[in-house]
């Protein structure tokens, strides 16, 4: 339908006139100039028509519709300066009445929160926490440790060589060395840390977690090891799970044994887990070897020790009930943030 088309110039500025005052944005402004005083728009239009009025109409009638249109034209004008400057207000105003956003909180890593954990119940029993380098000698890695210059561990297959004499660290033992050499016994020291190996499957990952940990005095001996990895266990699982400790073989501890705790999943009935054994090795220990006393020079006739060790993705995958190491390595937001 059609419009009513106004009859008179001041009937086309009154409606021109209503129609700028409720313009919002520039472009409303440019289809209203269009329509009002583009080639086609009404005032030319009244423009163009005075040549059929009356002959003694037509001077105050092009008079009227010239002023008109001046005066629209500077409406016009006026009203697209002051849209434009509306429009970049809007894009920087701030609108105080919007909700905040609210932080999102980040979780510790599941490694970490269990790293702390064994890290915190070795410090309640006179432990100290120290790190090292992650990038070590040959000597302090494995010399200083008691690995034999054949021994297969210093394979490239087991390790990452940065030179002949420099690799990453296989375990955080070296770190050990380091304070055992700043310091004469009593020493109490927990060592947590990334090691890596060059070993790549579903159980194994070439970066992974382990904490460490050597006692040295006077009299120490096998049953300071056996209370003290009991109790580690009881505070890190809790007091009713069973323990057993099996001999071992490591180059730098002599005897050795392999800790194990009552399966975590069937309390030690047998289960997929635990292969049907009930048990589940959580540990690495030993009283540790006189010829790594000797190598930082202590007294070997004074001073005994024992050292341990555990990888914290094991004991993290056990006490959180996770069967896939990959887990810890994807950084799924979804499987991260489900740790407290
Ligand atoms: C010094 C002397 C001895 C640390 C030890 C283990 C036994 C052990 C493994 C557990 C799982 C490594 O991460 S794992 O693959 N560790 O079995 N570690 S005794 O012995 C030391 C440490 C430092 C100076």
């Amino acid at each position: 339908m059609s419009k009513t088309v106004p009859e008179t110039i001041e009937q086309i500025q009154e409606e021109a006139l209503n129609a700028v005052a409720s313009a919002r944005t520039p472009d409303d402004l440019q289809a209203l100039s269009t329509r009002y005083l583009g080639r086609k728009g009404a005032v030319t239009r009244f423009l163009r028509n005075i040549s059929s009025l009356p002959p003694d109409q037509r001077p105050t009638a092009g008079k009227e519709a010239n002023k008109v249109k001046k005066a629209l034209e500077a409406v016009f004008s006026e009203t697209a300066d002051r849209l434009a400057q509306n429009s970049a207000k809007d894009k920087t105003a701030i609108d105080v009445s919007l909700p905040g956003r609210s932080a999102v909180r980040g979780t510790l890593h599941p490694v970490t929160l269990i790293m702390r954990q064994i890290c915190d119940i070795f410090s309640r029993l006179g432990f100290s926490v120290a790190e090292g380098p992650e990038i070590e000698t040959d000597y302090y890695n494995f010399e200083a440790l008691n690995f034999p210059r054949n021994h297969p561990a210093r394979d490239m297959q087991d390790t990452f060589f940065v030179s002949e004499d420099i690799v990453l660290r296989t375990h955080t033992s070296p770190l050990q060395v380091r304070v055992m050499e700043k310091q004469s016994p009593p020493v109490r020291v927990v060592a947590p840390g990334k090691v890596f190996r060059c070993d790549s499957d579903l159980t194994h990952t070439p970066m992974f977690h382990q904490v460490e940990g050597l006692m040295v005095d006077e009299n120490i001996s096998f049953g300071d090891l056996k209370g003290i990895l009991t109790v580690f266990v009881h505070q890190m699982f809790d007091d009713q799970t069973s323990i057993r400790f099996r001999p071992s073989f490591f180059p730098f501890t002599e005897p050795s044994a392999e800790v194990d705790i009552q399966c975590v999943m069937c309390r030690g009935r047998g289960c997929r887990v635990c292969s049907d054994t009930g048990w589940l090795e959580v540990l690495g220990s030993g009283m540790v070897h006189p010829a790594v006393l000797e190598n930082v020079g202590y007294d070997t006739h004074r001073y005994t020790g024992f050292a341990f060790g555990m990888g914290v993705e094991r004991i993290a995958m056990m006490k959180y009930g996770i069967d896939d190491l990959r887990k810890f390595f994807e950084n799924d937001i979804r499987f991260l943030t489900q740790f407290e």
